[in-house]
């Protein structure tokens, strides 16, 4: 066991406020864990802040017309806010754009680049001639050449993930004018990352614990090898490049960024009045390091940060990586583009903090990609902490209250199923504790809710209703039992809902000075006297969770209304002898089926009146192979052969693309075999 932790959470970019999937990807799992072993009586702190450098800044800046410093001035103050309203406890929320920050960064830059470690290197950079500059990697757009995604940025596909070089990209365009950018050269500092193979490797396949999805994504990365990466850019929005030479440059976000990490721990000891203590946290061995982070930011992690922080030599590495995988929304991708999210400030004008963080909780995408529905939302406050946990509380305090004046019965001459029960609570305790300590926190929810489970089974079964006159002294058994596990409960779900428990405890008189150790099945001594409160749970109607998915739709139907539609860049000029090329004949699908193993290829058979051909098309996703047979489609009837799995296909069939990315046949009346043209 490590004497402390040092928890952090991706420093969110100040371009925009928090939502419901920032939230599931680090900041509430984060919150759960850091809760839970404060609880435990662990030495631990959690550190965040903004991210306000990079071009997310930027690009939003230009958006509104404004500067990048207003742009993070507002964020950082509103989401600094709204994660506070939300319960999400940290110990420290600071900004890159402060000047710790910017001192530390530069000084880490500079002891690398004393180290020798950089190399200089001129490249070859994209260069938008009317705007005059060099277009940093995000600004480049264009076809992602692993998937085909038409949207790929220059240096990420959000659709497959692949991590690319605008280089890479197929058909490059500059974001801010739409022109084809010109390459030109420009000189950066790169981390060899190549050099820190074998050592990465080695400290990772040493991380026993590790999330399966983790591992594998550090795997597919050092299995297809490490490169140089430029930690500079030419830019001048960021932390400023601290040699001569690196004039009009700035340090690469990403280099910057997980610094803040250690920026943002010095001002927290700052705030303390304990300067140094920040090095207890960052440098000591036994500190137990650990990021919080959705899966988009794994490698800069668990490759790059990481080789940062060994060559600097001065701290000690993530311990653990716990990312999480994407929340969708109602069925769908989150979009903030496409107002298809939910923003927390807009949530918290009409329910509780603790509410989303239980449903959210119990819906984290820790292993998989997971999805957040309203309905699911009122079926489970309505379901489990309403009718389970609320109901319980409920009828073992008014049931006090009402035949024991409030006060808490002795127990005396327990029955085994009373003392069977009261084990319950060492039992799920010890369940949840070490669910909490290995990151799953949905199964620690779980557990916690299953003790409420047991409690009110045993209510029911125990019915105090008729043992208050048969046999008053099971009926007090009874009684006590309920009181001791809603006391242990209002202890045991505290980190999933700190305010509803707070409140549960008030009730309780259970003091909230209690640790996790403390609880045990003899919280509450008889003769106390409790009380009451409001009600913990209230149901959630339909019309109102009615209401938040409209708000959805409509602002989804709105954006994609005003959004300016982003088209694909046209292809290079085809002459007209070019198309006449193309031999485009009417066909009607006369058979179809699966492919075994793939999940993209349906194996069609086209009649084009003069013959029947083969065909796969990748549209498996989009249809079913019985539901397509009679279409009438347009076949490229001379291209080429090709061979996928294992099977000939001769021709193509031509298919319309929606702006949701479904397909949809290209059709015509002709009879199989007519040209079209
Ligand atoms: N701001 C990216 C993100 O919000 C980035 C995280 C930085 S963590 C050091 O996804
Ligand atoms: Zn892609």
């Amino acid at each position: 066991m490590s004497k402390r932790k040092l928890v952090t959470s991706a420093l969110p970019y100040a371009n925009g406020p928090i939502h419901l999937g920032h939230l599931a990807g680090a900041y509430l799992p984060a919150d759960l864990y850091t809760r839970f072993q404060r609880l435990k009586g662990e030495d631990i702190i959690h550190i965040c802040g903004s991210d306000e450098h990079g071009v997310p800044i930027t690009i939003a800046a230009e958006k509104e017309g404004v500067s990048p410093q207003e742009i993070v001035d507002r964020y950082h103050e509103r989401n600094k806010a709204v994660f506070d309203k939300f319960g999400i406890d940290f110990d420290y929320y600071g900004r890159t754009s402060s000047e710790t920050h910017k001192k530390t960064s530069q000084d880490f830059f500079l002891k690398l680049y004393e180290q020798g470690v950089f190399k200089k290197k001129s490249q070859e950079q994209f260069y938008d001639e009317d705007a005059n500059m060099f277009l940093p990697d995000r600004y480049v757009k264009g076809t992602c050449p692993k998937c085909g995604h038409p949207e790929a940025y220059g240096d990420q596909c959000e659709k497959c993930g692949s991590s690319l070089s605008p280089t890479d990209l197929i058909d490059p365009v500059s974001a801010l004018t739409g022109n084809k950018p010109v390459a030109k050269s420009t000189e950066h500092w790169f981390i060899p990352l190549g050099d820190f193979q074998d050592r990465l490797q080695e400290w990772i396949d040493s991380r026993k614990d590790w999330k399966p999805n983790v591992v594998g994504q550090c795997k597919s990365w050092l299995d297809s090898g490490l490169g140089d990466r430029a930690v500079t850019r030419d830019l001048t929005w960021g932390v400023p490049v601290p040699l001569p030479e690196g004039e009009g440059k700035v340090l690469y976000v990403w280099f910057d960024a997980p610094i803040g990490y250690i920026s943002a721990t010095k001002e927290w000891a700052d705030e303390k009045g304990d300067p140094e203590l920040w090095k207890t946290y960052w440098q000591d061995e036994e500190t137990s390091l650990i990021h919080f982070i959705g899966k988009d930011n794994i490698v800069f992690h668990c490759i790059m940060f990481p080789a940062m922080l060994m060559q600097h030599g001065e701290f000690v590495l993530p311990e653990n990586v716990p990312a999480n995988e994407f929340l969708n929304l109602e069925g769908r991708k989150l979009s903030t583009s496409k107002g298809w999210a939910v923003w927390l400030e807009e949530y918290l004008d009409k329910f509780e903090p603790d509410l989303l963080r239980y449903v959210l909780g119990t819906t984290l995408p820790e292993a998989k990609d997971s999805d957040f529905s309203w309905k699911d939302f009122q079926n489970r406050i309505n379901g489990e902490l309403a009718d389970i946990l609320g109901n319980f509380v409920f009828r073992t305090v008014s049931f006090t209250e009402r035949f024991f004046d409030g006060s808490v019965p002795e127990l005396s001459n327990p029955t085994e199923l009373d003392l069977n029960t009261l084990k319950e609570i060492e039992n799920q305790k010890q369940k949840i504790e070490e669910a909490y300590n290995s990151f799953k926190f949905r199964e620690a929810i779980a557990e916690t809710m299953n003790l409420a489970r047991i409690g009110n089974r045993y209510f029911t079964e125990t019915e105090p209703w008729k043992t208050r006159k048969e046999n008053p002294e099971a009926c007090g058994n009874t009684l006590n039992v309920c009181v001791q596990i809603s006391a242990a409960l209002s202890v045991l779900f505290h980190p999933v809902l700190p305010a509803k428990m707070a409140r549960l405890r008030g009730q309780l008189g259970v003091p909230n000075t209690l640790s996790w150790d403390d609880v045990t099945s003899n919280l509450i001594p008889s003769g106390q006297i409790i009380e009451q409160g409001e009600i913990l749970f209230e149901k959630i109607e339909d019309d109102a969770v009615q209401e938040q998915i409209e708000i959805l739709e409509k602002r989804a139907a709105e954006s994609s209304g005003t959004e300016s539609k982003e088209f694909e860049p046209l292809k290079e000029t085809a002459t007209f002898d070019d198309f006449v090329k193309l031999d485009f004949r009417a066909g009607k699908i006369t058979d179809a089926k699966k492919i075994k193993k793939s999940k993209k290829l349906l194996n069609i058979t086209v009649d084009l009146g003069f013959e029947k051909r083969t065909i796969l098309s990748g549209i498996a996703e989009f249809f079913k192979a019985e539901d397509i047979v009679g279409r009438s489609v347009v076949v490229v009837a001379n291209l080429a052969p090709k061979k996928m799995m294992g099977i000939e296909s001769n021709g193509m069939i031509l298919m319309g693309e929606d702006t949701e990315g479904k397909l949809h046949f290209v059709e015509t009346d002709s009879e199989p075999g007519s040209p079209v043209m």
